[in-house]
């Protein structure tokens, strides 16, 4: 039980080591809120993983910004003593805006873990000091460039192949990684970006031995991704669609997917996709991690989270140096067998380095209590 005596927001921008290009947009540099919680027992981090565009979600930063100044920050500090168990009724009023929500109550855990001495995956009930780590590549200017990246990424260990597509250029695309890698674990992501009269392009990658098809179809769509599902030996696994264990709940019933992506920054955070993990294993549903080009604060719960058993299938967790040549963290470092390490300090076990910060923020607010309050 702590009280919350301030919440900085601060926004980073750092370079990407190369665009990432899905089929929505390209990011040549990630931006992204950083919330840091002060209590009265120490401090905590947390990263929210909206992007500059409502692209990906309906959030974005200047927005998020505003949630968390306006709203979701002064709710915490008016809820006066507040512990893990209780911490999400005080945005219970606020409606939407998971990744605001995400970045503010998963900094607040890690405050409390910290205090407690406690690391965030022991706290979850994480099993695995090491997780298996797959790498997803954006949408490349040809297939030589796709392949020489495929190349080099297997060469560094990673387990499972991540490839975005878009209309167009698909099925000849993942034909020629598939041909190039008979044995890899394969899969691709969507992101959205078809609709279901394109059925015909999902049926001519059924003898590609995908592990999963990400995200098809739009996001609200969970009906025609149930048709499309059952029309298809490829499992399907929801991604945007997935916002809450209602969603969660509410797809499976359907049939719309077969397989989970959890991304706790597009679920409300670490608390909701707690419970996603236990619906999914209780019904037998394997998930993995998502990614959002995290750096080091986002990364190191997000390994975390992937180290809970129902976790069986490779996450986008790759390492800090796949996204930035300097991440605002020690580096997350893959190892050669594919695998990473779950961080083992109290809470998510890193703190961003203020010589990083120094030059990374490039805005500040601090909310504190009212005087009165
Ligand atoms: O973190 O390595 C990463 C990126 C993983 O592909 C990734 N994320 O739809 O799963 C997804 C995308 C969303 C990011 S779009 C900027
Ligand atoms: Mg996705």
């Amino acid at each position: 039980m702590s009280r919350v005596r301030a919440i900085e927001l601060l926004l980073v921008e750092l370079p990407l080591v190369r665009p990432f290009r899905t089929s929505f947009g390209e990011m040549a540099e990630k931006r992204c809120i950083l919330v840091r919680v002060e209590t009265d027992g120490g401090e905590g981090w947390g990263e929210c993983v909206a992007d500059t565009r409502p692209d990906f979600s309906g959030e974005f930063n200047d927005g998020a910004w505003l949630v968390l100044r306006d709203f979701l920050a002064p709710a915490l500090v008016r809820a006066g003593d507040v512990d893990v168990g209780s911490v999400e009724e005080s945005f219970a009023a606020i409606r939407g805006n998971p990744m605001a929500k995400a970045a503010l109550l998963d900094a607040f855990v890690d405050a409390e873990l910290r205090a407690d001495g406690t690391s965030l995956a022991s706290w979850l009930g994480a099993e695995r000091p090491r997780v298996e780590c797959g790498v997803s590549i954006g949408i490349a200017p040809s297939v030589d460039a796709l392949l020489a990246q495929v190349d080099g990424y297997l060469a560094e260990g990673y387990r499972r192949i991540k490839l975005k597509i878009e209309p167009g250029t698909d099925i000849e695309r993942v034909r020629a990684v598939r041909a190039a890698h008979p044995d890899i674990l394969l899969s691709v992501d969507a992101n959205a970006a078809y609709t279901p009269s394109d059925a015909d392009v999902f049926r001519a990658m059924e003898d590609l031995g995908l592990l999963m098809i990400e995200q098809p179809l739009h996001h609200e769509d969970l009906l025609r991704h149930a048709e499309l599902q059952a029309n298809l030996r490829t499992d399907l696994c929801l991604d945007e669609s997935i916002r809450s264990v209602a969603d969660t709940a509410a797809a499976l019933d359907l049939g719309a997917c077969r397989i989970v992506n959890i991304k706790q920054g597009r679920v409300g955070g670490v608390l909701e996709a707690r419970r996603i993990h236990d619906l999914c294993r209780e019904r037998g549903v394997p998930v993995w991690c998502g990614g959002m080009l995290e750096t080091g604060v986002g990364r190191a719960l997000n390994l975390a989270l992937a180290a809970m058993p129902g976790f069986t299938l490779p996450g986008d967790t790759s390492a800090s140096a796949r996204y930035f040549e300097d991440d605002l963290t020690t580096p997350f470092e893959l190892a050669p067998d594919g695998t990473m390490a779950v961080p083992s300090e109290p809470g998510i076990g890193v703190t961003p380095l203020p010589e990083r910060l120094q030059v990374c923020v490039t805005r500040r607010e601090i909310v504190r209590p009212r005087s009165k309050e």
